[in-house]
């Protein structure tokens, strides 16, 4: 509420005089009161917008509890050493590291992008990292879903993530590429069927792009509904 602090000063100034200019009905500060009364207008608008925002993401937040659940446990699966802060060096050094050791360098780069990809101009993470447990998380999240473009953004990165993981080209995923890509991503061996069956919506056994499509942006932008894609 420190926010109110500027608005409450300026009303308070405001106030004054204007009823001062009242009682002297002085009518030469007509102009300076109208520039008074614009910056007023500019200032109260801003803080207004600055508490509906956090009130918003308040009711966003605690009307959302699976959802919030839904980031921070996929947050959880890179914060390797466990601090509840998940940083740049974590969840993008680390996987970097993992898939350049186990795959052939040209796929390995690829997939390199599309890692830092995610961090830097998807989900727009400072490279000090953040708190998993903070409303910053579903700040994130809303600013992700809620924007055409960033909504746009995270399309093309999961298109990226089922291409790089579709390694026989065949326009869909087996359990076998599912488990790799979705090992690599910390999700543990005894939860990857789970997870097969979270993007599996027709059960066919195959994930298809439209499937995976649809499970990624559901994972990260559905607000209602749990999913088993990163794990139980
Ligand atoms: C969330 O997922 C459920 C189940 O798939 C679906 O019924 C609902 O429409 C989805 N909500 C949104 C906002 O997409
Ligand atoms: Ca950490
Ligand atoms: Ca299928």
């Amino acid at each position: 509420m420190t926010s109110f602090k500027p608005f409450l000063l300026l009303l308070a100034l405001s106030t004054c005089l204007l009823s001062a200019d009242a009682l002297r009905k002085v009518p030469k500060l007509a102009k300076p009161s109208r520039e008074l009364e614009n910056l007023y207008e500019d200032v109260l608008r801003r803080e207004l917008q600055d508490v509906l925002n956090e009130k918003l993401l308040e009711l966003r937040g605690s009307q959302s509890g699976v959802w919030a659940t839904k980031l921070r446990r996929f947050a959880r699966l890179f914060d390797s050493d466990g601090d509840g802060i998940l940083t740049k060096a974590e969840a993008v050094g680390q996987l970097v590291q993992e898939v350049q050791s186990a795959l052939d360098s040209e796929t390995a780069d690829e997939i390199t992008d599309t890692i830092a990809e995610a961090w830097s101009s998807v989900f727009v993470i400072p490279d000090s990292g953040i708190d998993i447990d903070s409303a910053a998380i579903l700040a994130i999240g809303n600013a992700v879903c809620n924007n055409d473009d960033r909504k746009r953004k995270l399309r093309i990165w999961a298109r990226s993530v089922f291409s790089e993981s579709d390694s026989d080209l065949s326009c869909k995923l087996s359990r076998a590429e599912h488990g790799l890509t979705f090992g690599m991503n910390h999700v543990t061996q005894s939860a990857l069927a789970a997870s097969f069956d979270a993007a599996d919506a027709d059960g066919s056994g195959e994930i298809t792009k439209a499937e995976f499509l649809g499970a990624m942006i559901g994972y990260f932008c559905n607000k209602s509904e749990d999913s088993a894609l990163f794990g139980p």
